[in-house]
């Protein structure tokens, strides 16, 4: 089986490349990145002499390139991880995100039309659903929960999965869409809440927390995610919707001090700052369906997922200073 892995130099998309060769050896996977500020070529570096592996830099909305990759490469199956990712950034430029997430979704499902016979996936998110309110602890998001999307950055994953039920429609594109829950694990990209709190407190700065703390996040190791996703594309029902979660709702503030509790850093570094604008206010998954159908659950439990994360990023020093400074983007081959 050969698959392209669109955004396959973030955080999610290389944590898949890695558990798809440790999981099918022999497959063959094409990634396509643009390597925008959060594509990190070096995470894919342990790839380098796999002759199952190519790396092409390919923006998706590059509609002739695309082209020419999906006949040049055939490919049986598309994962589709690139995206503008980070809520703040759209909140400060909305249109990037409006390009990369729903034009380059769509350049890509035309390409499977073009080519024919190639199944699509897309990697969807919680946050199409909106928020929950903070004090009705049984409201989960299910899989009919209506699209109610608050962020620029929701919106145009909400327009993408709307795009993509619209090619299995119209054109009988063979797709499924998994909507996932905020992940954590290695190789996130030191803007997100987790990696950007273990980061500042290993350096001693301070750790901005937004309004009181308060929002809620339903937390999931990367790796059972990856794991979500190869079991949706190998048995997942053409045409549906997967939500994947693992019941893991926390408090910003309880990570924050867990952190802190595990780098034995002092909470005097915990600064409150103001909040985001339109701050969801709680997300939290019902993924009754994908277990009962799939029979897939979560292996990683939050506190084994947490010291995990910590520790990689303790023994990975030299991956997140290269972002501090800027020289991770001078890699632009491997
Ligand atoms: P990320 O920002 O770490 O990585 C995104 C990757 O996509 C980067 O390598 C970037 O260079 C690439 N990219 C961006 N625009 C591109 C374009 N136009 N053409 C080609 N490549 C492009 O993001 P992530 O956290 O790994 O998220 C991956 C996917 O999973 C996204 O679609 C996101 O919406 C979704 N998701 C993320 C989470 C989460 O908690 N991080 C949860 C649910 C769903
Ligand atoms: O410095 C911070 N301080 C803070 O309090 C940051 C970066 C975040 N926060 C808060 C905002 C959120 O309530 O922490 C929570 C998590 O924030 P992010 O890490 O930015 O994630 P979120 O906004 O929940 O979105 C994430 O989950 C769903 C991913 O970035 C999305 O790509 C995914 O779709």
């Amino acid at each position: 089986m050969k698959i392209i892995v669109t955004g396959g130099a973030g955080f999610i998309g290389s944590n898949f490349i890695f558990y798809m060769f440790k999981e099918h050896k022999n497959y063959q996977i094409v990634c396509i990145d643009k390597l925008t500020y959060a594509g990190n070529l070096s995470t894919l570096k342990p790839l380098s002499n796999n002759v199952n592996f190519k790396f092409i830099r390919a923006d998706i909305t590059d509609r002739n390139l695309i082209y020419q990759i999906f006949e040049s490469e055939k490919p049986d199956v598309i994962v589709n991880f690139a995206a503008e990712s980070h809520v703040d950034r759209s909140i400060e430029n909305p249109s990037i995100f409006l390009n990369s997430n729903i034009i380059g979704t769509s350049v890509l499902m035309d390409a499977c039309r073009k080519f024919g016979g190639i199944r699509f996936h897309q990697v969807s998110t919680d946050e199409v659903y909106g928020d929950l309110p903070l004090n009705q602890p049984d409201l989960l998001f299910t899989e009919d929960t209506p699209i109610h999307a608050n962020s620029p950055y929701s919106c145009s994953k909400a327009s993408a999965d709307l795009l993509v039920m619209a090619y299995h429609r119209t054109y009988s594109l063979p797709t499924t869409i998994s909507r996932c829950s905020n992940n954590y694990g290695p190789y996130q990209f030191p803007e997100k809440l987790i990696p950007l709190m273990i980061v500042n407190a290993l350096q001693d700065k301070m750790l901005p927390v937004y309004g009181q703390g308060v929002n809620v996040r339903d937390w999931l190791y990367v790796e059972d995610h990856c794991k979500a996703i190869d079991l949706i594309i190998h048995k997942g029902k053409i045409g549906e919707i997967y939500n994947i979660g693992g019941h893991n709702e926390m408090k910003n503030i309880d990570i924050v001090k867990l952190i802190c509790f595990y780098l034995k850093k002092p909470e005097s570094l915990i600064e409150y700052v103001t909040d985001r604008k339109g701050h969801d206010l709680r997300y939290a998954i019902n993924p009754e369906k994908i277990y009962s159908t799939l029979g897939w659950f979560p292996e990683t439990t939050f506190s084994d997922g947490i010291q995990r994360t910590i520790q990689w990023y303790l023994d990975n020093g030299k991956w997140w200073k290269e972002i501090l400074s800027g020289d991770y983007r001078k890699i632009t081959e491997i």
